[in-house]
């Protein structure tokens, strides 16, 4: 094909460009020299698969032993071809670092994973096993949470700091290790300790098992889209300032899709990331929502997505012009190149579900067609079509994308519940006794607070929750956590003001092995009614429904959907509403819920279910490894 691409782009620019995008996973590596390239070119020479590991084996025979080389080499084709079926334990390093990194015409320095923003790109199939060593060469506590794996019988690898376990202290190292386990699709992991994750996530790709099909025809081609949020100073120091005066932390200054701002923010306009595609060709996009505090509407201009999976669940395909996303959600999305070949943003912007201040910037990227015509204009490319956004605060056009979502065909929904769960998720206020005090900077001398069903969840200092249960520690944790609110009220009307103030605590709610559990998250209007986020640890869960105004547990259940809900491992409430959720706890351990905007979860909007073990070892949790860190 004739390429017209504009004469200002280099052939060095156009390798930088191909290099940021994902080179499509081997679906069936046809030599040992390209699985080991791979393999190292995806995990910057400090990783190794085993088989790449084998592979640089054979490469030191010498040709004395030709005889014997022969039978060894039938030996390994035989071998490797077997290990199509096998799984494949992938080892990574993961230094835990500051690097200067310059955004927004000033260079901060960031905590990232080897020196990377944003952080590598693991991909593995489905039952591969990963092995990563973090590294803790920052001058913080960290933890690393693998955000959506299932973590069977294995929360000492989950990650949440002072929950499954202590953190990581600098200069100390803690290994990872996990298998991912019937799972397929889009994830990613995080730091999970204070706010290090603003700057430390990347991409968990996960695809089929060999020889397993995708869902949907799967395209060639494929790229990450991490949306981000970006602060021009140190994130840690927002959240320490937030903390001290109990005010609302400070807005981002700018969004980032995998790391860049784009065209629309001050010094960012060379290094906006550009996407090259074929006139014609299908591309999958894996949108992963690793912003701190805000949820985006994201759409790619003059394009139709159509939505093929989330959280690493597959759905029923459905078109649309734009995505709503979460932090922690993920979305996979099919786009064809169909339009005039030309230049085409992808943007995004915040869905503000809250009556509170928000960034209200637009973060994109570049769609090229790789055919796409120049401007006579000195041989810069066109100006970009944007696409149309929804509004800041289109509540309607949010709701009906998620809404839409469903199981690909009939699901095991559980239908005689167990455990019904009703949680008021929503802010709060803490009284101060001096108003005027520095620490109290919050609406009229207060500080802010979270809960859910008024307690405000508080981390323990002495122990992680999941190494005190299991070392039989008493006093660091209480297992009396609220099935229901301790009052009832009209939770999304005018709340009187005795009912703003949470009580702090570091309640669990303890469930039986195997346990059918139904939660109703019942966004309240305290302070502001809000989209909160729900991630649950462990697990994944239907989401079976949804309304606005107050759950009404006599008539909405005969409206849920318990034929073909979507699968999730985040979900938002609509604000001013409610959201419901089935699940079977088959997952022994300590299991943090959580809302997923790091403001609110910092505020305590958070609480832990003790799930226990079953009967025998395939129902109990696994002992902890050796290099658990201590508190
Ligand atoms: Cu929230």
């Amino acid at each position: 094909m004739v390429r017209l691409n504009c004469p200002k782009i280099s052939k060095e620019k156009e390798r930088k460009k191909e290099s940021s995008m994902s080179r499509p996973f081997p679906l069936y590596p046809t030599s040992i020299n390209r699985w080991s390239s791979w393999a190292i070119s995806n995990t910057f020479k400090i990783s190794y698969t085993t088989k790449a590991k084998k592979a640089m084996e054979t490469h030191n025979l010498t040709v004395k032993q030709l005889y014997c080389c022969l039978l060894l080499g039938i030996f390994v084709i035989i071998s490797f071809q077997a290990s199509f079926s096998e799984a494949e334990t992938h080892y990574h390093e993961f230094v835990i670092q500051a690097k200067p990194v310059r955004r927004l015409c000033r260079t901060h320095n960031t905590i990232t994973v080897n020196g990377l923003f944003p952080g590598p790109t693991l991909e593995v199939r489905d039952g591969d096993s990963l092995v990563i060593k973090a590294i803790n060469n920052a001058r913080y506590n960290v933890t690393l949470h693998w955000h959506g794996v299932r973590q069977l019988r294995n929360p000492w690898a989950d990650g949440p700091d002072r929950v499954t376990q202590c953190p990581i202290r600098p200069g100390r190292s803690y290994t990872y290790r996990f298998t991912i386990e019937n799972q397929e699709g889009t994830l990613w992991w995080h730091a999970h300790s204070s706010w290090l994750r603003a700057t430390v996530y990347g991409a968990l790709i996960i695809h089929p098992k060999l020889g397993s099909p995708y869902s949907f025809p799967m395209p060639r081609r494929e790229i990450p889209i991490l949306l981000g949020e970006w602060w021009d100073r140190n994130p840690m120091d927002v959240l320490r300032l937030a903390d001290f005066t109990g005010a609302a932390p400070n807005v981002s200054d700018a969004y980032t899709i995998n790391g860049q701002p784009g065209d629309l923010y001050r010094c960012s306009k060379q290094e906006t990331v550009r996407f090259p595609v074929d006139p014609g060709e299908t591309i999958l996009l894996r949108v992963i929502n690793s912003g701190l505090n805000q949820e985006f509407f994201f759409a790619v201009a003059n394009h139709i997505l159509t939505v093929v999976s989330v959280d690493a669940d597959f759905t029923k395909p459905f078109a649309t012009s734009f995505i709503m996303i979460a932090p922690g959600q993920t979305t996979d999305v099919l786009l064809t190149a169909d339009q005039t070949p030309g230049h085409y943003y992808m943007a995004a912007h915040a869905y503000n579900s809250a009556n509170a201040p928000f960034d209200n910037t637009t973060t994109t990227a570049i769609l090229e067609y790789k055919s796409a015509p120049c401007n006579a204009n000195k041989g810069r490319s066109s100006t970009p079509i944007f696409p149309q956004l929804p509004g800041f605060n289109d509540t309607n056009s949010a709701i009906a994308f998620t809404s839409s979502l469903r199981s690909p065909s009939k699901v095991n929904v559980p239908l005689q519940i167990d455990e019904n769960l009703f949680f008021t998720v929503g802010l709060g206020l803490i009284n101060c006794t001096n108003p005027n005090s520095p620490r109290c900077q919050g609406p009229n001398g207060t500080r802010f607070a979270a809960s859910i069903n008024n307690v405000s969840f508080v981390l323990p200092t002495r122990n992680s929750l999941m190494q005190a249960y299991y070392q039989g520690q008493p006093g660091v944790f209480t297992t009396d956590f609220p099935p229901v609110p301790p009052v009832k009220f009209d939770y999304t009307g005018n709340v009187s003001r005795g009912l703003w103030q949470p009580v702090k605590a570091t309640k669990l709610y303890k469930l039986k092995f195997g346990a059918k559990v139904q939660i109703v998250f019942q966004d309240t209007s305290i302070v502001t009614v809000e989209n909160h986020p729900m991630h649950l640890h462990g697990h994944h869960f239907a989401v079976v429904g949804s309304g606005f105004g107050n759950f009404n547990p006599q008539t909405d259940p005969a409206k849920f959907n318990l034929i073909d809900p979507p699968y999730r491992n985040t979900i938002g409430n609509p604000p001013g509403g409610w959201v419901a959720i089935r699940l079977v706890a088959d997952n022994p351990g300590i299991w943090l819920l959580h809302c997923h905007l790091d403001s609110h979860l910092n505020w305590g909007l958070a609480m832990a279910f003790l799930v226990e073990n079953g009967v025998g070892e395939l129902q109990s949790v696994q002992p902890p490894p050796l290099d658990l860190p201590q508190c």
